[in-house]
């Protein structure tokens, strides 16, 4: 019987997971306890770091880990990172579930940029009314550009008030959709949007609300990440964990 950990924190995820739940496998789905309530899973969550590559592997040794599914974020590299290499100490089978990049289609307006800092300076200029759609974690880097009006989206009210001189929070969680996504930015009058490329579908409106409204975007690459095997449909983890995990899908 497989002992599954699953490193979630993505559309992708809850959907392993509720599979899982329905085939009534030993496994646990793991949050970074970056969110005040991560969305209620029907399988065991954990939530925390591990303590880096060293505690991850306690862990999977400790808990009889056979199947180790990386479903987080593309930006979370380094907790990707960390799974492939305590995969490989603990001999725990790994598989990454993640999901393609958007590309741009017929009337997108984008900008590519390699990182935050260069997103950051991409916003050199007059002043714009710029929606930030990256979260909580970087905002303060765009303080190098304060002459902007930003339009900001978090999950979770912050405790101390953003680093930037001119802006509006939003408070709310994906999956958002296209309409609500086109209203908010019209009423903000948003002219440019700075987004990563996360791929999928919960983070995906922002986009068709911009093409919409003829706006620019800052789209801003994905981290590199170590070789591994990778699928993007959660079926495939499926017959991973039935048949392929010790001969790679
Ligand atoms: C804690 C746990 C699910 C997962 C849903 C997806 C979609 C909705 C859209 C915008 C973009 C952003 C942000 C976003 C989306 C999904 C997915 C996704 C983007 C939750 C969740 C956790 C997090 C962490 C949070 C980050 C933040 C990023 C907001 C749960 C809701 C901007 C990424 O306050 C903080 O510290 C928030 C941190 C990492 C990026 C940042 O820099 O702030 N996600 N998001 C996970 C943990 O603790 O391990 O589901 O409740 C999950 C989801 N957020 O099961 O349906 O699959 O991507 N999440 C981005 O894409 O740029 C919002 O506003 O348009
Ligand atoms: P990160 O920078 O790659 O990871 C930093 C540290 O956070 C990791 O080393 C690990 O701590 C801990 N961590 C990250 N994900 C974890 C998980 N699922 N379970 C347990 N510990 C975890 O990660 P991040 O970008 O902050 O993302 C954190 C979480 O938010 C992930 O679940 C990710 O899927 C989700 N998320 C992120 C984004 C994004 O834009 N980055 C978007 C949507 C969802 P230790 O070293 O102590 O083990």
């Amino acid at each position: 019987m497989p002992t599954i950990l699953v490193l979630g924190g993505t559309t992708e995820a809850s959907a392993l997971a509720a599979m899982l739940a329905a085939r009534g496998d030993d496994a646990v789905l793991s949050y970074a306890g970056r969110v005040a309530s991560p969305k209620v899973q029907p399988i065991p969550v954990r939530v925390g770091g591990f303590g880096g590559v060293d505690g991850l592997t306690s862990y999977l040794r400790e808990h009889g880990v056979t199947h180790l599914v990386d479903a987080t974020h593309p930006f979370a590299a380094r907790m990707s990172a960390n799974a492939v290499t305590a995969a490989a100490r603990a001999g725990v089978a790994h598989i990454a579930l993640t999901r393609p990049p958007w590309a741009p289609v017929a009337g997108d307006r984008w900008t590519r940029v390699a990182d935050i800092e260069a997103a950051v300076a991409a916003l050199a200029g007059p002043a714009r009314r710029v929606m930030l759609a990256l979260g909580r974690m970087h905002v303060d880097a765009f303080g190098a550009q304060p002459q902007h009006e930003y339009l900001l989206r978090f999950v979770d009210a912050p405790d101390h008030p953003p680093g930037l001189p001119r802006h509006h929070l939003v408070v709310d969680r994906g999956p958002f959709d296209v309409d609500g996504d086109r209203r908010l930015m019209a009423a903000h009058g948003i002219e440019a949007v700075v987004c990563k490329n996360a791929g999928g579908t919960g983070a995906q409106a922002k986009l068709g609300a911009a093409r919409a409204l003829g706006l620019s975007v800052i789209m801003i690459d994905r981290p590199v990440l170590p070789d591994r095997l990778e699928v993007q449909a959660a079926e495939d983890v499926l017959r991973w964990i039935d048949h392929g995990a010790d001969r790679g899908v």
